[in-house]
């Protein structure tokens, strides 16, 4: 059987992401740190990704990179139960999720509120108080997007764990680290009994990155 190597940051939620998926596949892997905010980016790495982003997968010589182009590749790739739903709709669900998590979920509630509020005072760094009100703002958006389209209570996406739940759950395990993410949720009451259950997934635990030390 062909190996698995994962390119990515510890800290980056799109790696996390692919680590979950791998997980919930039962699939073993070799991960490669690659820090993509470093002033220089090795060429080797370049050479997979030209935008030296993370994740990039590598699986035997099959080189794949952006996260939703990885995650269904594992899906589809490896045995275990499947992240996608069978019934059209529900997949078309599932993606349209995924693509509101990409568009506009991931910098407002990553990138502006848990980097600010948490990250950034791990690091012993000063938050950027107007980013995070933007932030929270432009979150509770794509909260209230996404409260009527979360299906059920258990799952996002019809009556088993699909790949929205992993998007979703990896972008809202950092913006749930903020305080003011936490409080956020709580106004959306059908996505707030969904993070209830996802939180405490297994693959959700042993991926978490934890925070830098100053
Ligand atoms: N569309 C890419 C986005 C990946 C991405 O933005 N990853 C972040 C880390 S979470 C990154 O590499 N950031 C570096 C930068 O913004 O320069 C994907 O889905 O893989």
């Amino acid at each position: 059987m062909a190996s698995v190597t994962l390119y990515g940051y510890q800290y980056s939620v799109y790696l996390r992401i692919v680590r979950m998926a791998l997980l919930e596949k039962g699939v073993s892997w070799t991960h490669v740190e690659i820090d993509p905010f470093a002033e220089t980016i090795a060429p080797d790495y370049l050479a997979l990704h030209p935008f030296g982003r993370v994740p990039t997968l590598k699986h035997g010589d099959f080189v794949l990179y952006e996260t939703t182009a990885i995650t269904r590749y594992v899906d589809e790739v490896f045995a275990g139960k499947p992240l996608q739903p069978s019934d059209v709709r529900a997949r078309a669900r599932m993606n349209q999720i995924i693509a509101i998590a990409d568009s506009y979920g991931y910098w407002p509630m990553v990138r502006q509120v848990f980097s600010q509020r948490v990250f950034n005072a791990a690091l012993g760094r000063t938050p950027d108080e107007t980013a995070i009100a933007d932030g929270l703002a432009a979150s509770r958006k794509v909260l209230a997007a996404l409260e009527p389209l979360a299906e059920c209570e258990r799952f996002l996406v019809g009556s088993a764990l699909s790949l929205a739940d992993l998007h979703l759950g990896a972008m809202v395990a950092y913006f749930a680290a903020a305080p003011e993410g936490d409080a956020a949720l709580a106004d959306f009451p059908r996505f707030s009994a969904w993070w209830a259950v996802m939180k405490d997934r297994r693959s959700m635990a042993e991926t978490d990155p934890g925070l830098p030390r100053a």
